[in-house]
C-alpha cells in the first residue's frame, strides 16, 4: 500500500491554470445571471485569479481569451499580474463571435475571411510575445448544420493551410495547441470534432503543435483516459481544459459530475509521464460559474484536481503491475479502487498547513471577508461576461 507521506513530495509544484472567463458572468442561451462582485475589467479578473492562488497555492497562472481580454498594454497587464503573484498563461483565440465567421474562420471558403481569422491568430501571437505566454490555444466553432451545406473535405484542406501559416509564425518555445469538440455550435459536422482529427493536423505541423483535451467535449460514454494514454504515448498531449459534464458541454466544476472519471484520467496522466517535473502538459480549467460564486467555484475546482491527483498517485503501481502480469483481474481492479476510495482530505489539509497555506481553503476564503469586500467595492461600471 502506498502512503500519503510517500506521495506528498509529488504534490509540490502542482499548477492548474485558471481561465479569466470563469470570473466573468456567464450563463446559458436562456439567461445570464449577474453576480455581485463580478469583475468590471481584465485587471479585476486577474486579481480574482490571484486570490484563488493565494488561498490554494495551486493556481499560479491565468489564461486569457482574446478579444475578451484585450487591453492596450499587455506588458503592463503582465507586471500587474506578477505584482499579484501570478503569471499570464495560455492565450485562447476566438473566431466564434464575429458575424464574419458565420460560416467558419480558418476553414472559410472566402479567402478574405480566412485571412481575417489567420490575422486574429497572428495578433494572439503578438499578445503572447508581450505576456510571455507559451501556448496559443485554438478552438474552432467551424462546422455546418446540414448535410450538403459545406464541402467537408475542402474545409480540412483550408484548415491545414491556415494552421500552417499560423504555425510558421511561432517563435522560441511557443506552442500551438489545437482543441477538438464533437459538436456545438455546429450540429451536423464540426471541422475539428475529435482527437484523431486534431492529431492529424498537429502532426502535420510539427513538434511545437499538440492537442488540447477538453474533458467536456466528448460523446457520453467516451473512454477519455484512453485518449489521454494514446496522446501521451505519441508525445502530443499539450493541454487539458478541465471541467465536468452531465449532458453536453456543461462546463461545470471539474470532478463534480464524475470524480472517478477524473481519477482515471489523472492516473493515465501520471502513468504516461504527463505530470511532474519535465512534463509539458498544461493543466487548465475551462469552466463557467453560472449560479454559484465564482472565486469559491474556482477554489473548489483546483482542490478537486489536487485531491484526485493525490489519490491517483496513491495507486500502488508495483502491486498493480504484479496483479496485471499474473492475470489477476479482480486483484488488479482492487489495487486501483483502493487508491480511488482513499480519503486524502485530512492529509492534504495537514500538508497545506505545513506550507503556510490554509488547511481548508474554502472555509478560509469564506471567513476572509474577501467576497464581501469585492461585492462592496465593485459597484458601478459594467460587469464583464462571457463575450464581453
Ligand atoms: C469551447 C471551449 C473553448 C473555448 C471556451 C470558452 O466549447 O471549450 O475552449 O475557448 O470553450
Ligand atoms: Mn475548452
Ligand atoms: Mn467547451
Amino acid at each position: 500500500m502506498t502512503t500519503f507521506a510517500e506521495i506528498a513530495p509529488q504534490l509540490e509544484g502542482q499548477a492548474i491554470e485558471v481561465p479569466s472567463w470563469a470570473y466573468g458572468n456567464s450563463g446559458t442561451r436562456f439567461k445570464v445571471f449577474g453576480t455581485a462582485g463580478t469583475p468590471r475589467t481584465v485587471e479585476e479578473k486577474v486579481a480574482d485569479a490571484a486570490a484563488v492562488n493565494r488561498f490554494t497555492g495551486l493556481a499560479p497562472k491565468v489564461a486569457l481569451h482574446i478579444p475578451w481580454d484585450l487591453v492596450d498594454d499587455f506588458a503592463a497587464l503582465r507586471s500587474y499580474a506578477e505584482d499579484l503573484g501570478v503569471e499570464l498563461g495560455t492565450i485562447n483565440s476566438n473566431t466564434f463571435q464575429d458575424d464574419d465567421y458565420k460560416f467558419g474562420g480558418l476553414t472559410h471558403h472566402d479567402p478574405a475571411i480566412r485571412q481575417k481569422a489567420i490575422d486574429h491568430h497572428l495578433q494572439c501571437l503578438e499578445v503572447m510575445n508581450a505576456t510571455g505566454s507559451r501556448d496559443l490555444k485554438i478552438w474552432l466553432a467551424d462546422g455546418s448544420n446540414y448535410p450538403g451545406q459545406a464541402d467537408i473535405r475542402g474545409r480540412q484542406d483550408r484548415l491545414a493551410e491556415s494552421l500552417q501559416t499560423i504555425y510558421a509564425q511561432l517563435s522560441g518555445d511557443q506552442r500551438l495547441v489545437l482543441e477538438y469538440k464533437f459538436f456545438e455550435p455546429a450540429f451536423y459536422h464540426t471541422d475539428v470534432p475529435d482527437w484523431g482529427t486534431a492529431l492529424a493536423h498537429v502532426q502535420a505541423l510539427g513538434d511545437n503543435a499538440t492537442v488540447c483535451l477538453d474533458t467536456g467535449h466528448h460523446a457520453p460514454g467516451t473512454n477519455i483516459e484512453f485518449i489521454v494514454a494514446q496522446l501521451l504515448r505519441l508525445g502530443k498531449l499539450g493541454a487539458f481544459d478541465f471541467n465536468s459534464r452531465f449532458y453536453a458541454d456543461d462546463d461545470l466544476i471539474v470532478g463534480a459530475a464524475d470524480p472517478f472519471q477524473l481519477f482515471r484520467i489523472l492516473f493515465e496522466v501520471i502513468r504516461g509521464g504527463g505530470y511532474g517535473p519535465g512534463s509539458e502538459v498544461a493543466f487548465m480549467l475551462d469552466q463557467c460559474h453560472n449560479v454559484e460564486k465564482k472565486i469559491p467555484g474556482q477554489i473548489r475546482s483546483v482542490l478537486n484536481v489536487q485531491e484526485m491527483t493525490a489519490r491517483a498517485l496513491l495507486v500502488d503501481r508495483e502491486a498493480l503491475d504484479q496483479a496485471q502480469q499474473a492475470g489477476d483481474v479482480l486483484g488488479a481492479h482492487e489495487v486501483f479502487m483502493d487508491a480511488f476510495y482513499t480519503d486524502v482530505r485530512a492529509d492534504l489539509a495537514a500538508w497545506r498547513e505545513s506550507r503556510g497555506l490554509p488547511a481548508n481553503p474554502m472555509r478560509a476564503y469564506a471567513e476572509s471577508g474577501h467576497q464581501e469586500r469585492i461585492e462592496a467595492e465593485r459597484v458601478g461600471g459594467t460587469q464583464v461576461g462571457w463575450g464581453a
